[in-house]
């Protein structure tokens, strides 16, 4: 046990109250002590972890010079925020640039008006908090509250939690609160519970430092109050322990701390105190409950009334991928005052908005975008205090929302926004393969019960053509049927948090499957009515009529299975059966109307973003339906195409690249009332930008260059 005795100090302590006139003049004579008890008796335990100096961490990160020298973050005049060097000197944020100066005159000042990084980095230490648990919120872009009571439950049991040490500093700590602590009662019991969180948040934080490079500093509770008031008393790299004890909730919360102090009672609540003359929670716990109604709601008299006694049982909310992802720019230092320019910053916030979307689908996987909206505001410069043109209609908004183009953004296909209604598209579609496959199969029945199976499954983001996946050179003497291939892109898409399925034939379940090319495959258009051409060599008779139906998704595990050594087929074929991606289709059929099936019938139900991964080109057994553009398009979309290689002739260590669709037009779209447009955006310096570096590039190279989309929608009245 640590013979230092951390004590609760005034300077730990946020700032007395004002001394203003106060209508509510009488103070409760009961504080926050009186909920010491229901507080050690709660099993939970909070972590609120924020990130030292984050902005300036950030650009320690991507300026890796600057480590160790003093940094600063400017916003408009001000400096934001600064490193913990800079701050030695004095430099508080908010600190005017002037000011800063002088304070640190070898300060290094960056433009933090850009948040695109930081919230790269903020998602970043975001994953590394959800690995530990799956309660994980975010607050802003540099804190999380991290909800740690089942591990810490997992853990008590898993051990004996005698030997849990506190990580950090602790209040009270157990010499300060006498035998309370280390024996039995309540304190003890809830001292030794947070002490295994504080060993699971230091962990946490030591993962953020290794993985992401950045420092931070904790609280740790009983609940989101309690962790969040006490996680920046210590800074920078620190956390802090805070045990409900009366005393200790007596010093955290004193009658004349200023209502704004507690977290949950924001601007606009203390504002309506003020109002009602409430300044400090000793008003605000004396205050009758009627009083209170007059500004606010029940419920949240309710949460205020608890929250100035400490008590606090809002949960961590894990947060998901954001509602909305927008990029944007004030101009402030740069007023635009051309189209050219206007166009110039459009690309620019529109490659930005196309990284942000890119970097939450690696986190939460790829999800439709119901509607893209552009906001346009025109600041009247002489009203707002700044030199620059005044706007002709001082403030206004343009802002459109697409209501109908419920569309992922990789549905942007090659005829972009102006496409039809993809349900019945892929309805239409889904028949088709239907129909394709009762010609060939009479009753089609082995098909249906997989389209039974498939129904009741959740959709699927990607589905993997295996076969054609796992050969190389599939239609050459010499090519080989590759496992690890197709295990390498399974791995590979896993990874992005999509659902992904894999389709594949029985012949290739097998340990003795034939994994040679032996003979070009004879591909004529007649071959659809060929049975003998759609399947495997496999004559089991499973899947005939009457015969024991097949299990879907995939046969269980076999004991040949279980026994395979790594990098074997059936070591393979175990790992996607325990990972519940696999299906298998009936051996008789051509499983190429299996994957197509799956995609569409995915789409159809709300993966409206799925992609095949195969190089088939599809002219085989889906003769039929190259002819039919529907498919054209759809093919155009869903395909993703994929390679695979190594760079010795280990191919167990392949490297694959996947190529989805373009997902814009190459041709700018205009949708049929005229109201939105649509156009590619090639990743090159602006016009202005190749101007001014006196190096406009040819006409040729920005053709050829890679593109991201763009699109903007013309204000209405309505949306005013
Ligand atoms: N920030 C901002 N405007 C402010 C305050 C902060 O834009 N008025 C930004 C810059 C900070 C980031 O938010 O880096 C996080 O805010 P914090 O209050 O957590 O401050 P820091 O992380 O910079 O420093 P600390 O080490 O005190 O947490
Ligand atoms: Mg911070
Ligand atoms: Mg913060």
């Amino acid at each position: 046990m640590s013979a230092r005795r951390n004590v609760l100090t005034s300077q730990m302590l946020p700032n007395p109250a004002p001394t203003a006139a106060a209508p509510v003049s009488t103070v409760s004579t009961v504080g926050a002590s009186g909920s010491a008890g229901e507080l050690l008796r709660a099993r939970r335990c909070v972590a609120a972890i924020d990130m030292d100096c984050f902005y300036a961490q950030c650009e320690e990160l991507r300026h890796p010079e600057l480590k160790g020298r003093p940094v600063g973050v400017q916003q408009k005049a001000l400096v934001i925020t600064s490193n913990y060097t800079a701050r030695a000197c004095g430099v508080q944020k908010g600190d005017s640039l002037q000011v800063v100066k002088e304070k640190c005159p070898e300060i290094t000042i960056c433009n933090g008006e850009d948040l695109t990084f930081y919230g790269q980095v903020s998602q970043q230490f975001f994953d590394v908090a959800a690995r530990f648990s799956s309660k994980v919120e975010k607050l802003g872009l540099d804190e999380v509250f991290v909800d740690l009571t089942e591990q810490v439950e997992e853990r008590s049991s898993a051990r004996d939690d005698g030997g849990a040490k506190m990580s950090g500093l602790v209040y009270p700590d157990a010499e300060a609160a006498g035998t309370d602590c280390e024996d039995g009662g309540d304190a003890g019991a809830c001292w030794r519970y947070l002490a295994l969180g504080s060993m699971i948040c230091q962990e946490i934080r030591e993962a953020i430092q290794l993985e992401v490079g950045l420092s931070s500093s904790a609280g740790v509770s009983v609940s989101k109050l309690l962790a969040k008031m006490v996680s920046s008393w210590k800074k920078p790299s620190q956390q802090t322990v805070f045990v409900p004890t009366a005393d200790c909730l007596d010093s955290l919360l004193p009658e004349s701390l200023p209502v704004q102090k507690i977290p949950g009672i924001g601007f606009a609540s203390t504002q309506r105190c003020q109002v009602l003359g409430i300044h400090s929670i000793g008003q605000l716990r004396a205050v009758s409950h009627e009083r209170l109604q007059e500004a606010f709601d029940a419920s949240t008299v309710k949460t205020m009334k608890a929250l100035c006694l400490g008590l606090d049982e809002a949960p961590v909310k894990a947060s998901g991928a954001p509602k909305t992802c927008s990029a944007e720019d004030s101009f402030w230092q740069k007023p635009l005052s051309s189209n050219e320019e206007a166009k110039a910053s459009l690309e620019l916030l529109a490659q930005k908005l196309l990284t942000k979307i890119r970097m939450l689908e690696r986190s939460f996987g790829p999800r439709p975008v119901p509607s893209l909206s552009l906001t346009v505001r025109h600041v009247d410069r002489a009203a707002s205090g700044s030199a620059g043109p005044a706007a002709p209609d001082g403030v206004y908004r343009t802002k459109r929302r697409d209501p109908v183009a419920d569309r992922s953004l990789g549905s942007w296909g090659k005829e972009g926004a102006t496409e039809g209604d993809g349900d019945s598209e892929e309805a239409l579609l889904e028949r088709m393969v239907t129909r394709l496959v009762i010609d060939v199969r009479d009753s089609g029945k082995p098909f249906r019960r997989f389209k039974k199976w498939l129904e009741e499954q959740p959709p699927f983001d990607i589905v993997i053509d295996g076969a054609n996946v796992g050969f190389n050179n599939q239609n050459r003497e010499g090519g080989l049927f590759q496992y690890s291939q197709i295990d390498a892109v399974i791995d590979k898409l896993r990874e992005t948090g999509s659902r992904v399925l894999l389709v594949l034939h029985p012949k290739w379940l097998r340990e003795d499957a034939d994994r040679t090319v032996t003979k070009r495959k004879k591909r004529n258009l007649d071959q659809i009515n060929l049975e003998g051409n759609m399947g495997s060599s496999d004559d089991s008779a499973e899947d005939q009529e009457g015969e024991p139906e097949i299990q879907y998704p995939f046969d269980p595990i076999t004991c040949a299975e279980r026994a395979a050594p790594a990098g074997t087929p059936l070591a393979y074929i175990r790992k996607w059966k325990e990972a519940e991606c696999l299906v298998r289709v009936p051996a008789k059929d051509c499983d190429d109307w299996y994957w197509l099936f799956a995609a569409l019938s995915s789409a159809r139900r709300g993966a409206r973003h799925v992609q095949v991964v195969s190089n088939d080109h599809m002219r085989d057994h889906h003769w039929r339906m190259v002819g039919h553009r529907a498919f054209l398009k759809w093919q155009g979309r869903h395909m993703t195409r994929v390679s695979i290689w190594s760079e010795t002739s280990d191919v167990e260590n392949c490297k694959v690249t996947l190529t989805p669709p373009d997902m814009y037009s190459m041709q700018a779209q205009v949708s049929e009332d005229s109201s939105a447009w649509h156009f590619p955006v090639p990743l090159v310096p602006s016009r202005a930008q190749q101007l001014s570096s006196g190096r406009p590039l040819p006409r040729k190279e920005i053709e050829s260059a890679e593109c991201h989309w763009l699109a903007a929608w013309r204000d209405t009245p309505a949306d005013r």
